[in-house]
């Protein structure tokens, strides 16, 4: 038995005291007890409401059923792991479950499988050698809601990520255990989560066998040293480090080994991009090809100042955030105070791995009074950075462009 999650800890039932049916109302009343105030996102139509959800901080609400929380941006200033109650929440569907009670919680494993397995948690924390990660969760959709022309989907501003440390434990070894056969081409994941009557069709993702058994993909049963909030997953969830978050599958319950490529909803046609070098398209043009969204591209942005900041010419003056990619690592972040004109080099900070955000900060002097475009941008150990034009498809997924920050230089 693993000495650091004894079986006491895991009696305690974890609830959501909103969504239920019958507490409606209950629900709604204590979301506005809570302390509430708005905050204006850098686009058009960008007025939200924050509201402090249960097990969260303040949040920007994109939509409350299902709890659609994004990060306010400043709460990304000056650390690296992204805290548990200041982490984003993205769902599908309104079914979310509301309780789960972790003596009775399984995973089934099924399918192209010599050995079906059912595991309870209990059976994953000490059956089963545990393992960690610090990895970015992004969604594809992150920083939609600056695409220009505007896309439909969630406008969301640079809040739908996070860092943090995932401990569970290498979906390879459970893989390992069920068996699957030769023929075995793909695996589905799928959570306790649901569509309500008439909403359409359950979330369920997958990935190749290969990916699937590579030994990094994991199933997490902690976040950051403790449970996993339950709006981000309670009891377990599957942790694709370098790939987008809806690959993420929260409160996983069953694991099928597939014997071909899993056409499901949420594989195709949703979550797809275009199928050339750039992921991007014309705005307007139609395409043919398209693959399912995988790995993140580069970004970087400034963290500790923003369009509002007023700095002072000659005076030595911080500029510190974060950059990530998909897993080769962060290999330089320059910046810029005349919109790209000329770059200066960073220095990094603390290396928690290639998944984590990386944090870089620099000393710069503003040169003139006015206002001063500042641009961050990133490269990772590939050689792969930013572009300095926003790249645009249909769905607004993956957008990496350089970002500006005009501040006041007085
Ligand atoms: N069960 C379930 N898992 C899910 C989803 C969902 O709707 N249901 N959404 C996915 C998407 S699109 C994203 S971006 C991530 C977000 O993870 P978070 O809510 O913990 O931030 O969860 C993924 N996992
Ligand atoms: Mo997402």
């Amino acid at each position: 038995m693993h000495p650091e999650h004894p079986v006491s800890q895991m009696s305690r039932r974890k609830v959501l005291s909103l969504g239920v049916a019958g507490s409606a109302t209950l629900a709604f009343s204590k979301i506005a007890d809570a302390a509430q105030s708005t905050l204006q996102l850098a686009f058009k139509f960008g007025e939200r409401d924050l509201i402090a959800f249960p097990e969260k901080k303040p949040m920007i609400v994109l939509t409350s059923r299902p709890p659609q929380l994004e990060t306010p941006f400043s709460y990304f200033d000056n650390k690296i792991i992204t805290p548990n109650d200041e982490f984003f929440v993205r769902y599908h569907w309104a079914g979310i479950p509301t309780s789960i009670d972790p003596q009775t919680y399984r995973l089934k494993i099924g399918g192209n499988i010599q050995n079906p397995i059912e595991l309870s948690l209990q059976d994953l924390k000490t059956k089963f050698t545990s393992k960690s990660v610090v990895a970015v969760n992004q969604c594809s959709g992150n920083s939609r809601g600056f695409f220009e022309p505007r896309v439909n989907g969630g406008q969301l501003a640079n809040g739908a990520m996070g860092n943090a440390e995932w401990v569970g434990v290498a979906l390879k070894d459970i893989l390992q255990k069920a068996n699957p056969g030769k023929t075995a081409k793909q695996v589905s994941f799928d959570g306790l989560d649901k569509p309500i009557l008439g909403d359409g069709p359950d979330f369920i993702k997958a990935l190749d066998i290969d990916h699937a058994m590579d030994g990094e993909v994991m199933l997490a049963y902690q976040m950051n040293g403790a449970d996993l909030p339950l709006l981000n997953g309670y009891p377990l969830r599957l942790v694709v480090p370098g790939y987008y978050g809806t690959y993420w599958v929260k409160h996983l319950s069953q694991i099928n080994v597939l014997d071909e490529v899993f056409n499901g909803f949420w594989m195709n046609p949703a979550y797809r991009i275009p199928d050339n070098d750039c992921n991007c398209v014309e705005p307007g043009k139609a395409f043919e090809k398209t693959i399912p969204i995988n790995r993140y591209n580069v970004r970087s942005f400034i963290t500790n100042l923003n369009d509002q900041s007023v700095v002072m010419v000659g005076k030595p003056t911080l500029a510190r955030g974060i950059a990530f990619d998909s897993g080769r690592g962060i290999a330089k972040v320059m910046f810029s105070q005349d919109d790209g004109k000329t770059w200066m080099e960073t220095s990094l900070g603390k290396d928690l791995g290639n998944y984590s955000f990386r944090p870089w900060s620099i000393e710069f002097k503003p040169t003139r009074k006015g206002p001063l475009t500042l641009r961050v941008k990133a490269f990772n150990r590939a050689g792969e950075t930013q572009p300095m034009q926003a790249r645009w498809n249909p769905a607004g997924y993956m957008r990496n462009v350089v970002e500006s920050t005009i501040v006041q230089a007085v």
